[in-house]
Parts: C-alpha cells; sequence; structure tokens
C-alpha cells in the first residue's frame, strides 16, 4: 500500500554504543550468515543490502559524559547516518529493514522513516519503554532513551542537532513491556501514551492486543507502520542471547503473531529488529536467538504457517 514495489533495504548496524555489553555488535552479522537474506529472496522480495559498514570509523576520538549520557557523539553520529541510509530505501519506495545493534540505533531507523513518511505509526515491541530523558537516565545508556528524542521531550542538546522531533505520543504504541523505570512511568502517563503491557497481553490474549494497537496507530489502516522489534520483549527462555532480558515475557508464538498481523495490514515500512548480542550465553542459545530473529523478520514479511 506505501511501497512502490516489493523491495526491501536492509540496513546492517553493527553498534553497540547505545549500552556497556560488548558483542551486540555482531548482531548483524549473524543474522545475514544465518541466511536471512535468501530467505527474504524465497518470500519474493527483491533485496538491496547496504553491506556491512563499519560505523567505527564514527567513533569521535573524546567522548566525555554528556550529563548523564554516555557516548552521546557516537550514539548521534552513527544515528543520523542509520537516518540517511533508511530514508533513501523509503525514497525509493522499498521497505527498510534494519538489524542491530543496540535499540538506541532506532533514533535513526524512525527519524528515517518519518521523513518520508511524517504520519508513520510506530510499534514499539520491547520489555522496556526505551523513553528516558537525559534528566531521567538511571544508566545513562541511550538505548533506553531513543524514543524521548523523536517525542521531543529530551530537551535540545547541540550533540543531537540533527534530531527533529518526529513523532507524536498517539502514533506510539508499546507491546509487551515489563520493566519500566519510575521516570518512564510518569512520561508514558503524562503524555498518554498507549502502551500493552504483558498484563494486557494476558488479559486480552495477543490476537486482541496487536488488533488494538495497529487500530490506534493506523486508523483502518490509514497510516504506514514503523515496527521495532527488541528481542528482549520475547521470554529470555525464547531469546536468551540479549543484553537486558527481563523473566516474563511473550511466548515463541505471541511474538510471531504480532509479526504476522502487522503483515496482515500491508502498511509496514519499515522494520527494526534489534538487541540480538551473539556473544552472550551459550551456542545454543545464540543459535536460538538469531533463529527466532530472522523468523520474526520473515514473519513480519508475509511467511505464512500455511
Ligand atoms: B532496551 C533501562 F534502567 N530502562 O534506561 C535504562 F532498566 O533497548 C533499560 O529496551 C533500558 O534494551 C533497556 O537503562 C534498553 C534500565
Ligand atoms: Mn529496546
Ligand atoms: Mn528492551
Ligand atoms: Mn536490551
Amino acid at each position: 500500500k506505501f511501497l512502490k514495489q516489493k523491495s526491501v533495504g536492509v540496513v546492517g548496524v553493527p553498534f553497540s554504543g547505545g549500552q556497556p555489553r560488548d558483542g551486540v555488535d555482531q548482531g548483524p552479522l549473524k543474522i545475514i550468515e544465518f541466511g536471512l537474506l535468501d530467505q527474504l529472496k524465497e518470500l519474493d522480495w527483491q533485496v538491496k543490502f547496504d553491506g556491512h559498514r563499519d560505523y567505527t570509523l564514527m567513533k569521535p576520538a573524546s567522548d566525555p559524559p554528556v550529563g548523564k549520557l554516555l557516548n552521546a557523539r557516537y550514539v548521534s553520529a552513527v544515528t543520523e547516518s542509520v537516518a540517511s541510509s533508511v530514508s533513501a530505501h523509503l525514497q525509493e519506495g522499498s521497505l527498510a529493514l534494519t538489524l542491530g545493534g543496540d535499540h538506541s540505533i532506532a533514533l535513526g531507523t524512525v527519524a528515517g522513516t518519518m521523513s518520508v513518511h511524517p504520519n508513520a505509526g510506530v510499534i514499539w515491541v520491547d520489555a522496556h519503554a526505551d523513553i528516558n530523558t537525559p534528566e531521567s537516565t538511571d544508566s545513562g545508556n541511550i538505548h533506553g532513551c531513543p524514543i524521548s528524542f523523536l517525542l521531543g521531550i529530551a530537551g535540545q542538546l547541540k550533540e543531537f542537532s540533527w534530531v527533529k522531533p518526529c513523532l507524536t505520543p498517539d502514533r506510539l504504541v508499546y507491546i509487551g513491556l515489563r520493566d519500566i523505570d519510575v521516570g518512564e512511568k510518569k512520561i508514558l502517563k503524562e503524555h498518554g501514551i498507549k502502551a500493552f503491557s504483558m498484563h494486557e497481553v494476558d488479559k486480552y490474549g495477543i490476537s486482541k492486543v496487536v488488533e488494538m494497537a495497529i487500530e490506534h496507530v493506523s486508523p483502518n489502516r490509514s497510516r504506514p507502520i514503523h515496527l521495532s522489534f527488541d528481542v528482549d520483549a520475547l521470554d529470555p527462555t525464547v531469546a536468551p542471547s540479549t543484553g537486558t532480558p527481563v523473566r516474563g515475557g511473550l511466548t515463541f508464538r505471541e511474538g510471531h503473531y504480532i509479526c504476522e498481523a502487522i503483515h496482515e495490514t500491508g502498511c509496514m515500512v519499515a522494520m527494526d529488529l534489534m538487541e540480538v548480542n551473539p556473544s552472550l550465553e551459550d551456542d545454543q542459545a545464540v543459535f536460538q536467538t538469531v533463529t527466532i530473529g530472522c523468523s520474526l523478520v520473515r514473519c513480519a514479511m508475509g511467511e505464512t504457517l500455511l
């Protein structure tokens, strides 16, 4: 509906600067090694892969904390570049698929989407709300903050001067939340942001939750959808290799159902798959996490069970 052709631009972002644990930068490499690009071709997508870009070239020689924020200049430079990659694919009428890397990258992907589809809605699937401001963050890790920058509630930081507020609170919805900081709770309330925590998933079931989430950000499927999927939304028994696991998460099927239902809308223009860290847990856990990451993407891009 919002794409010109069945083609996908794949942006691999081997970046870990939004959080302290090494290894998440190897996510894109492992996912592609696993064969995701061929799997998408099998689904009849024309695949354009940007190649494994080396973002370490953008690392500033010195990057002292900006208030509490860590690696602010580095995150800003990488996300600005990601925004233009995503934007270029969308401008050509392709879907943009971004593989992370830590979730700070979504500051770039969502900004890129909004530059081409300014009224797009965002479905953020995550155990966490990632809406801390530079003031509210305790950790200083920017992967916990991207949404506040997108909404324009982060204040003006000269290090992030390229970021313009591009998302409104009514075009954002969460699924899977279960570990929200006190400051984040206040922000969600204050701005009336729609959120389906694991409590609502238990209460209504995943199909009702996804239907309500889609209707919220894309009423009658009138708006393009950006899906930002943090694998830690899934239960750690299902996707163990991630930096900030939280128990009580989505099951294997619930995760896939979300992707299938979003595909069925025909509105998805961009997807992020974030926080896969192949250096955490054992080989079997890594295999399990990379495997599920690929199958989530395939489902969002049209793979069906029958
Ligand atoms: B992720 C946290 F304090 N809220 O800000 C923070 F609990 O992209 C976690 O969802 C952020 O994995 C998690 O550091 C970011 C913390
Ligand atoms: Mn996240
Ligand atoms: Mn998370
Ligand atoms: Mn995480």
